[in-house]
């Protein structure tokens, strides 16, 4: 099956995956096509009409790429794969896919990371946010600490700024740098792309009530070898067969 181009050129070698190995992020501005943007737009669109009563357990957000035959066409798009590998490495299974759309007055999220093999570095979780219509710092913007990642905790937590400060990153530094950990509220234009390592400290600010929604879903993909508690991945779903997907849906 020939795919439509989901990403313009981009460069990610040697130095780019250094620096989000350093970072914990790395932002790609506008990798997104226009026309991945348009059809992810309507496919993001669909998945919001699909929830008001919908099966409890079986969310359409959560389980989006279940719900939407595009988004499930993207888990083994050559380009996200190419991409996730350059992350990665050879070895990588599918986890989950989450619409993460934020609609006028949405309050965000406070600050979090997600775990995955917390005591070994070797076996790896990146998610890939599609931020299909940008954000503003102010206006349900991504933020992250630079560093956070390399503490690998699964439990950082701070429902504000400020207790984030107080909290967890009292006293931290850059495990490489020596420098205190800071907070980094990000920008970005439509069509951005974001790949995080899971350990990396991250909140979003709510969404300005006059704004429109925020467009946005992750795909988050694993190097296999140990259990993950996310894999939003019906036993249905596991055994589909999805023309590309080989051997990328299985938990281990
Ligand atoms: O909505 C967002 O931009 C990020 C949500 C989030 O924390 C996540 O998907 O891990
Ligand atoms: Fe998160």
């Amino acid at each position: 099956m020939s795919q439509n181009p989901i990403f313009h050129d981009y460069t990610f070698g040697g130095q780019e995956r250094k620096e989000l190995d350093h970072v914990g992020h790395f932002v790609l501005p506008g990798l997104l096509t226009t026309d991945a943007q348009q059809q992810l737009t309507e496919s993001l669109a669909r998945i919001e009409s699909l929830i008001p009563g919908c099966q409890k357990g079986y969310e359409p957000n959560r389980f989006a790429a279940e719900y939407d035959s595009y988004l499930e066409s993207l888990i083994p798009h050559p380009q996200m794969l190419k991409l996730v590998r350059q992350v990665l490495g050879e070895e990588i299974r599918y986890d989950h896919c989450v619409s993460l759309n934020r609609s006028g007055g949405n309050g965000g999220i406070g600050w979090h990371s997600h775990g995955y093999s917390d005591d070994d570095p070797r076996f790896g979780f990146v998610r890939i946010f599609f931020y299909v219509s940008g954000f503003d710092a102010d206006d349900g913007g991504l933020k992250a600490v630079p560093g956070s990642h390399l503490y690998r905790d699964p439990k950082i937590q701070g429902a504000t700024d400020e207790t984030l400060r107080e909290g967890w990153l009292a006293g931290k530094t850059h495990p490489e740098t020596g420098e205190p950990l800071a907070i980094e509220a990000l920008s970005v234009p439509p069509r951005t792309v974001i790949l995080m390592w899971t350990h990396a400290a991250h909140a979003v600010s709510p969404r300005k009530q006059d704004s429109d929604t925020r467009w946005t879903v992750v795909y988050a993909y694993r190097n296999p070898g140990r259990p993950t508690r996310v894999r939003w991945v019906t036993p249905e779903f596991e055994r589909k067969p999805i023309p590309g997907a080989e051997g990328l849906m299985s938990h281990y």
